[in-house]
């Protein structure tokens, strides 16, 4: 059984943070709003023994999660970032830790520990994937497409993706745009893998129109219901034959053990992001696949550092069903990595180089950078 093999200790001698701007290629619309241009936090993290790169998942406004861009930007910079330069010298294994006693800002803590990690994992040559335990040298694709016009507009999206190669296809559903737009895309493609993502968009009292779901063969439904509602969620997949499968609800190990205790989730979304970093991303990883339970690797519209590390994340055994894990292309035009990631016959390759495996493009990320600051101890 794959195991996290400790890295050596850094010693940290200053953070950069940026807010960049991306343009989206096209409008990204889910059930609770359009997005398009993606703003991101990227921290830079310099140590004595290196650089590494990590990636703060948070959006503008607070709608996906609890956490957006400002308030990242406020609680790395006033409490995270100085906890650690209290601690001084380290390793990615003690930054969870380090920053524990700030409650919540899962996100900002996730980007933050990328960074050590990276730059850990960069000085001692060692890839990230085969950090984290990684079993495989490709993930197959998948990509989330956003609620369209109408459903001939998401059938003519959905045929764009296939034909490049996507093997499994989410689309985004809300109330009056779940039903016909999932009937469309089945009528239009036949038997591909195809799963549906409300966003919580949803009540127990929605349970009737989303059990007409169930004639769909769905592989599964995600996060039909409320972050808090794991009762809830366990009564509606009693109802349905639809896999349930939580994303936004998952936000911690504990909340993992929880949902699984509870019968909330047949299927989980691992978002590294969403649980504070990709070692507790890895534990959770580890608690379904000890329970049997499928995982898959979530995406947050990343840029080509987050895709990297979640390429890598993707790869272990436990990851069973395909991820929202896409072409760089998916989202951006110019990424600010030298070697966005890309879809070849219809996988994504794991990075096999030190740390995350990507180099910076400097000039993009200077380009589509709107805020900097620069921490030191
Ligand atoms: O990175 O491919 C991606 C985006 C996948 O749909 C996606 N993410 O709920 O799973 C989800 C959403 C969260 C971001 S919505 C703006
Ligand atoms: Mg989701």
């Amino acid at each position: 059984m794959p195991v996290v093999q400790p890295v050596a200790p850094v010693t940290l001698e200053s953070i950069e943070l940026r807010v960049l701007h991306l343009p989206l290629v096209s409008p990204f619309t889910t059930s609770f709003g359009t997005e398009s241009v993606r703003e991101v936090i990227v921290v830079n993290a310099r140590t004595g023994e290196g650089e590494g790169w990590g990636e703060i998942v948070t959006q503008y406004e607070p709608y996906y999660s609890s956490e957006y861009t400002q308030g990242a930007w406020d609680v790395a910079q006033r409490f995270l970032v100085p906890a650690l330069f209290q601690a001084r010298t380290f390793a990615p294994e003690d930054v969870a830790g380090i920053l524990a006693p700030v409650v919540g800002h899962r996100m900002a803590k996730g980007g933050i520990e990328l960074a050590i990690l990276d730059a850990a994992l960069r000085a001692q040559g060692r890839p990230l994937g085969e950090y984290l335990g990684a079993v495989r040298d490709r993930v197959p694709s998948g990509v989330s497409v956003g609620i369209q016009r109408d459903p001939a507009a998401l059938v003519d999206a959905v045929r764009g993706y296939l034909d490049e190669g996507y093997v499994r296809i989410k689309i985004k559903i809300k109330p009056g745009r779940d039903v016909a737009d999932t009937a469309a895309v089945r009528d239009a493609f036949g038997a591909i893998p195809l799963q549906v993502d409300a966003n919580s968009a949803y009540t127990l009292a929605d349970a009737d129109t989303l059990a007409e779901l169930d004639r769909f063969d769905l592989l599964l439904i995600e996060q039909p219901l409320q972050e808090d509602d794991l009762v809830d969620h366990a009564t509606l997949a009693r109802r349905l034959s639809t896999p349930v499968c939580l994303d936004e609800s998952i936000t911690s190990l504990k909340a993992a053990r929880d949902a699984l205790a509870l019968g909330s989730a047949a299927v989980v979304n691992i978002k590294a992001g969403r649980v504070g970093g990709y070692l507790e991303a890895v534990r959770i990883h580890d608690l379904c696949r000890d329970a049997g339970v499928p995982v898959w690797c979530g995406g947050m519209l990343e840029t080509g550092i987050g895709r990297a590390a979640n390429a890598a994340l993707a790869a272990l055994e436990g990851f069973t069903l395909p991820g929202d894990i896409s072409a760089s292309s998916r989202f951006y035009t110019r990424d600010i990595v030298t070697e966005p990631a890309v879809i070849e016959e219809g996988h994504v390759r794991v990075p096999t180089g030190a740390g995350l495996g990507v180099e910076i493009d400097r000039v993009a990320l200077d380009d589509v950078t709107v805020e900097r600051v620069e921490l030191r101890p």
